[in-house]
Protein backbone atom coordinates (compact mmCIF):
# COMPACT_ATOMS: atom_id res chain seq x y z
CA UNK A 1 0.00 0.00 0.00
CA UNK A 2 1.30 3.46 -0.92
CA UNK A 3 2.12 5.82 1.93
CA UNK A 4 0.17 9.05 1.46
CA UNK A 5 1.26 12.16 3.38
CA UNK A 6 -0.50 15.53 3.72
CA UNK A 7 1.79 18.56 3.67
CA UNK A 8 0.24 21.74 5.04
CA UNK A 9 1.91 24.91 3.72
CA UNK A 10 2.07 27.58 6.36
CA UNK A 11 2.98 31.21 5.87
CA UNK A 12 1.21 33.82 7.99
CA UNK A 13 -1.94 31.69 8.13
CA UNK A 14 -2.58 32.22 11.87
CA UNK A 15 -5.72 30.52 13.16
CA UNK A 16 -6.61 29.35 9.65
CA UNK A 17 -3.95 26.70 10.13
CA UNK A 18 -6.14 24.98 12.73
CA UNK A 19 -9.09 25.07 10.33
CA UNK A 20 -6.92 23.54 7.59
CA UNK A 21 -5.77 20.79 9.97
CA UNK A 22 -9.34 19.99 11.00
CA UNK A 23 -10.63 19.94 7.42
CA UNK A 24 -8.23 17.14 6.48
CA UNK A 25 -9.83 13.66 6.51
CA UNK A 26 -7.11 12.31 8.84
CA UNK A 27 -7.87 8.64 8.29
CA UNK A 28 -6.88 8.97 4.61
CA UNK A 29 -3.29 9.92 5.44
CA UNK A 30 -0.32 8.06 6.87
CA UNK A 31 1.19 11.31 8.10
CA UNK A 32 0.23 14.98 8.28
CA UNK A 33 2.99 17.57 8.60
CA UNK A 34 3.41 21.31 8.35
CA UNK A 35 6.01 23.17 6.34
CA UNK A 36 6.42 26.59 7.87
CA UNK A 37 8.28 29.43 6.28
CA UNK A 38 9.26 32.52 8.22
CA UNK A 39 5.80 33.62 9.31
CA UNK A 40 5.77 36.94 11.11
CA UNK A 41 2.51 36.13 12.89
CA UNK A 42 1.73 33.37 15.42
CA UNK A 43 1.57 30.61 12.74
CA UNK A 44 4.69 28.80 14.00
CA UNK A 45 3.34 28.74 17.56
CA UNK A 46 -0.03 27.43 16.33
CA UNK A 47 1.70 24.86 14.09
CA UNK A 48 3.72 23.58 17.05
CA UNK A 49 0.56 23.30 19.16
CA UNK A 50 -1.10 20.83 16.74
CA UNK A 51 1.06 17.91 17.86
CA UNK A 52 2.35 17.06 14.38
CA UNK A 53 5.78 17.41 12.76
CA UNK A 54 6.66 20.99 11.77
CA UNK A 55 9.36 21.46 9.13
CA UNK A 56 10.86 24.91 8.76
CA UNK A 57 12.24 26.30 5.53
CA UNK A 58 15.31 28.51 5.56
CA UNK A 59 14.28 30.19 2.31
CA UNK A 60 11.07 32.13 1.91
CA UNK A 61 8.42 31.93 -0.79
CA UNK A 62 5.69 29.52 -1.82
CA UNK A 63 8.00 27.53 -4.11
CA UNK A 64 10.79 27.23 -1.55
CA UNK A 65 8.28 26.01 1.01
CA UNK A 66 6.79 23.39 -1.34
CA UNK A 67 10.26 22.12 -2.36
CA UNK A 68 11.34 21.87 1.25
CA UNK A 69 8.17 19.99 2.15
CA UNK A 70 8.44 17.58 -0.79
CA UNK A 71 12.09 16.78 -0.03
CA UNK A 72 11.30 16.11 3.60
CA UNK A 73 8.25 13.97 2.80
CA UNK A 74 10.01 11.76 0.25
CA UNK A 75 13.07 11.40 2.50
CA UNK A 76 10.76 10.30 5.30
CA UNK A 77 8.83 7.56 3.58
CA UNK A 78 6.09 9.17 1.48
CA UNK A 79 5.02 7.62 -1.81
CA UNK A 80 2.56 10.46 -2.41
CA UNK A 81 2.43 13.97 -0.96
CA UNK A 82 -0.76 16.01 -1.01
CA UNK A 83 -0.41 19.79 -0.96
CA UNK A 84 -2.81 21.41 1.48
CA UNK A 85 -2.91 25.18 1.90
CA UNK A 86 -2.67 26.54 5.40
CA UNK A 87 -5.27 29.22 4.66
CA UNK A 88 -8.05 27.04 6.06
CA UNK A 89 -7.48 24.48 3.26
CA UNK A 90 -9.16 26.73 0.71
CA UNK A 91 -8.86 23.86 -1.78
CA UNK A 92 -10.92 21.18 -0.05
CA UNK A 93 -8.77 18.15 0.94
CA UNK A 94 -11.78 15.84 0.51
CA UNK A 95 -10.60 15.68 -3.14
CA UNK A 96 -8.32 12.92 -1.79
CA UNK A 97 -11.29 10.52 -1.97
CA UNK A 98 -11.69 10.44 -5.79
CA UNK A 99 -7.89 10.78 -6.13
CA UNK A 100 -7.33 7.46 -4.34
CA UNK A 101 -8.44 5.64 -7.50
CA UNK A 102 -5.41 7.09 -9.33
CA UNK A 103 -3.06 6.57 -6.39
CA UNK A 104 -4.06 2.92 -6.41
CA UNK A 105 -3.21 2.80 -10.12
CA UNK A 106 0.25 4.29 -9.41
CA UNK A 107 -0.28 7.58 -11.21
CA UNK A 108 2.60 10.07 -10.82
CA UNK A 109 0.65 13.30 -10.64
CA UNK A 110 -2.96 14.07 -9.70
CA UNK A 111 -4.42 17.54 -9.56
CA UNK A 112 -7.73 18.95 -8.38
CA UNK A 113 -9.55 20.94 -11.07
CA UNK A 114 -12.17 23.59 -10.41
CA UNK A 115 -13.40 23.33 -13.99
CA UNK A 116 -14.99 19.88 -13.78
CA UNK A 117 -17.91 21.15 -11.67
CA UNK A 118 -18.11 24.76 -12.79
CA UNK A 119 -21.42 25.46 -11.08
CA UNK A 120 -19.98 24.63 -7.65
CA UNK A 121 -16.84 26.67 -8.41
CA UNK A 122 -18.93 29.76 -9.25
CA UNK A 123 -21.18 29.23 -6.21
CA UNK A 124 -18.09 29.16 -4.00
CA UNK A 125 -17.37 32.75 -5.03
CA UNK A 126 -14.32 32.60 -7.28
CA UNK A 127 -13.66 36.19 -8.42
CA UNK A 128 -14.64 36.53 -12.10
CA UNK A 129 -11.25 37.98 -13.26
CA UNK A 130 -9.46 34.97 -11.70
CA UNK A 131 -11.96 32.58 -13.22
CA UNK A 132 -11.75 33.90 -16.80
CA UNK A 133 -7.97 34.44 -16.72
CA UNK A 134 -7.48 30.90 -15.44
CA UNK A 135 -9.81 29.44 -18.12
CA UNK A 136 -7.96 31.30 -20.85
CA UNK A 137 -4.48 30.33 -19.62
CA UNK A 138 -5.54 26.71 -19.04
CA UNK A 139 -6.76 26.38 -22.67
CA UNK A 140 -3.35 27.45 -23.95
CA UNK A 141 -1.54 25.26 -21.42
CA UNK A 142 -3.53 22.16 -22.40
CA UNK A 143 -2.78 22.75 -26.07
CA UNK A 144 0.95 23.10 -25.49
CA UNK A 145 1.62 20.68 -22.64
CA UNK A 146 -0.82 18.02 -23.85
CA UNK A 147 -1.82 16.99 -20.34
CA UNK A 148 -5.37 15.77 -19.64
CA UNK A 149 -6.21 18.67 -17.32
CA UNK A 150 -9.09 21.15 -17.55
CA UNK A 151 -7.28 23.47 -15.11
CA UNK A 152 -3.56 24.22 -14.76
CA UNK A 153 -3.57 26.81 -11.97
CA UNK A 154 -5.03 24.95 -9.05
CA UNK A 155 -3.69 24.75 -5.51
CA UNK A 156 -4.60 21.07 -5.02
CA UNK A 157 -1.89 18.70 -6.16
CA UNK A 158 -0.74 15.20 -5.33
CA UNK A 159 2.90 14.51 -6.10
CA UNK A 160 4.10 10.97 -6.64
CA UNK A 161 7.65 9.83 -5.85
CA UNK A 162 8.78 10.58 -9.42
CA UNK A 163 8.89 14.25 -8.36
CA UNK A 164 12.05 13.36 -6.45
CA UNK A 165 13.72 13.58 -9.86
CA UNK A 166 13.04 17.32 -10.00
CA UNK A 167 16.21 19.43 -10.04
CA UNK A 168 14.88 21.24 -6.98
CA UNK A 169 17.45 24.04 -6.93
CA UNK A 170 16.66 25.00 -10.55
CA UNK A 171 12.97 25.48 -9.84
CA UNK A 172 11.42 28.75 -8.62
CA UNK A 173 11.19 29.70 -4.94
CA UNK A 174 8.11 31.73 -5.80
CA UNK A 175 4.59 30.91 -7.05
CA UNK A 176 5.94 30.01 -10.49
CA UNK A 177 6.99 26.65 -9.05
CA UNK A 178 3.32 25.63 -9.14
CA UNK A 179 3.40 25.81 -12.94
CA UNK A 180 6.95 24.54 -13.34
CA UNK A 181 6.00 21.24 -11.70
CA UNK A 182 3.19 20.84 -14.26
CA UNK A 183 5.52 21.59 -17.17
CA UNK A 184 8.00 19.14 -15.63
CA UNK A 185 5.28 16.43 -15.46
CA UNK A 186 4.47 17.06 -19.13
CA UNK A 187 8.13 16.93 -20.14
CA UNK A 188 8.70 13.69 -18.23
CA UNK A 189 5.50 12.11 -19.58
CA UNK A 190 4.27 11.44 -16.07
CA UNK A 191 1.05 9.48 -15.75
CA UNK A 192 -1.30 12.31 -14.81
CA UNK A 193 -4.98 12.70 -13.95
CA UNK A 194 -7.39 15.21 -12.48
CA UNK A 195 -10.28 15.03 -10.02
CA UNK A 196 -12.85 17.70 -9.10
CA UNK A 197 -11.92 20.04 -6.24
CA UNK A 198 -13.91 22.67 -4.36
CA UNK A 199 -12.23 25.98 -3.66
CA UNK A 200 -13.92 28.29 -1.18
CA UNK A 201 -13.55 32.03 -1.78
CA UNK A 202 -16.40 32.90 0.61
CA UNK A 203 -14.94 31.69 3.89
CA UNK A 204 -11.70 33.21 5.28
CA UNK A 205 -8.71 32.49 3.06
CA UNK A 206 -5.65 34.13 1.55
CA UNK A 207 -5.27 34.97 -2.12
CA UNK A 208 -2.40 35.85 -4.36
CA UNK A 209 -2.53 39.60 -5.16
CA UNK A 210 -3.55 40.58 -8.70
CA UNK A 211 -0.10 42.12 -9.26
CA UNK A 212 1.57 38.88 -8.09
CA UNK A 213 -0.81 36.84 -10.23
CA UNK A 214 0.02 38.98 -13.29
CA UNK A 215 3.75 38.48 -12.78
CA UNK A 216 3.09 34.75 -12.43
CA UNK A 217 1.07 34.74 -15.68
CA UNK A 218 3.94 36.38 -17.60
CA UNK A 219 6.52 34.01 -16.10
CA UNK A 220 4.24 31.09 -16.93
CA UNK A 221 4.26 32.07 -20.63
CA UNK A 222 8.06 32.14 -20.51
CA UNK A 223 8.05 28.60 -19.09
CA UNK A 224 5.70 27.49 -21.92
CA UNK A 225 8.00 29.11 -24.47
CA UNK A 226 11.00 27.29 -22.98
CA UNK A 227 9.05 24.04 -23.04
CA UNK A 228 8.40 24.53 -26.77
CA UNK A 229 12.04 25.43 -27.41
CA UNK A 230 13.11 22.28 -25.61
CA UNK A 231 10.71 20.23 -27.77
CA UNK A 232 12.59 21.45 -30.86
CA UNK A 233 15.85 20.49 -29.15
CA UNK A 234 16.87 23.94 -27.95
CA UNK A 235 17.11 23.13 -24.26
CA UNK A 236 16.16 26.09 -22.14
CA UNK A 237 15.43 27.16 -18.54
CA UNK A 238 14.40 24.43 -16.11
CA UNK A 239 14.36 21.88 -18.94
CA UNK A 240 18.08 22.29 -19.64
CA UNK A 241 19.14 19.73 -17.07
CA UNK A 242 16.39 17.21 -17.89
CA UNK A 243 16.65 14.24 -20.19
N1 LIG B 1 6.11 29.71 2.40
C1 LIG B 1 5.30 30.53 1.81
N2 LIG B 1 4.09 30.09 1.60
C2 LIG B 1 3.25 30.90 1.00
C3 LIG B 1 3.63 32.19 0.59
N3 LIG B 1 2.58 32.73 0.01
C4 LIG B 1 1.59 31.80 0.07
N4 LIG B 1 2.00 30.70 0.67
C5 LIG B 1 1.24 29.49 0.96
O1 LIG B 1 0.57 29.10 -0.20
C6 LIG B 1 -0.81 28.98 0.06
C7 LIG B 1 -1.58 29.43 -1.16
O2 LIG B 1 -1.38 30.77 -1.46
P1 LIG B 1 -2.56 31.74 -1.85
O3 LIG B 1 -1.97 33.11 -1.92
O4 LIG B 1 -3.71 31.55 -0.93
O5 LIG B 1 -2.96 31.35 -3.34
P2 LIG B 1 -3.97 30.26 -3.90
O6 LIG B 1 -4.92 29.84 -2.86
O7 LIG B 1 -3.21 29.21 -4.60
O8 LIG B 1 -4.76 31.01 -5.04
P3 LIG B 1 -5.87 32.12 -4.91
O9 LIG B 1 -6.48 32.06 -3.54
O10 LIG B 1 -6.83 31.85 -6.01
O11 LIG B 1 -5.11 33.38 -5.14
C8 LIG B 1 -1.09 29.77 1.32
O12 LIG B 1 -2.04 29.12 2.07
C9 LIG B 1 0.24 29.81 2.05
O13 LIG B 1 0.27 28.82 3.03
C10 LIG B 1 4.95 32.63 0.85
O14 LIG B 1 5.38 33.72 0.54
N5 LIG B 1 5.74 31.75 1.48
MG1 LIG C 1 -5.62 30.77 -1.17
Amino acid sequence: MSKVYAMILSHNCGELLIKAFNKIPHSEFDKIYITEDGSSDKSLKIANSLGIEVITSNKSGYGANVKNGLKWGFENGADYIVEIHGDGAQFNPKAIFPAKEFINKNYDFIIGSRFIDIETTLNLGIPKPRYYANKFLSKIDRLILQLPFTEFHTGFRIYGKQFNRMPFEKFSDDYLLSFEVIAFAAFMNFKSAEVPVECDYIDDHTSHSYIGASIYAIQHFLTLFRFLLTKVRIKSGIFRSLR
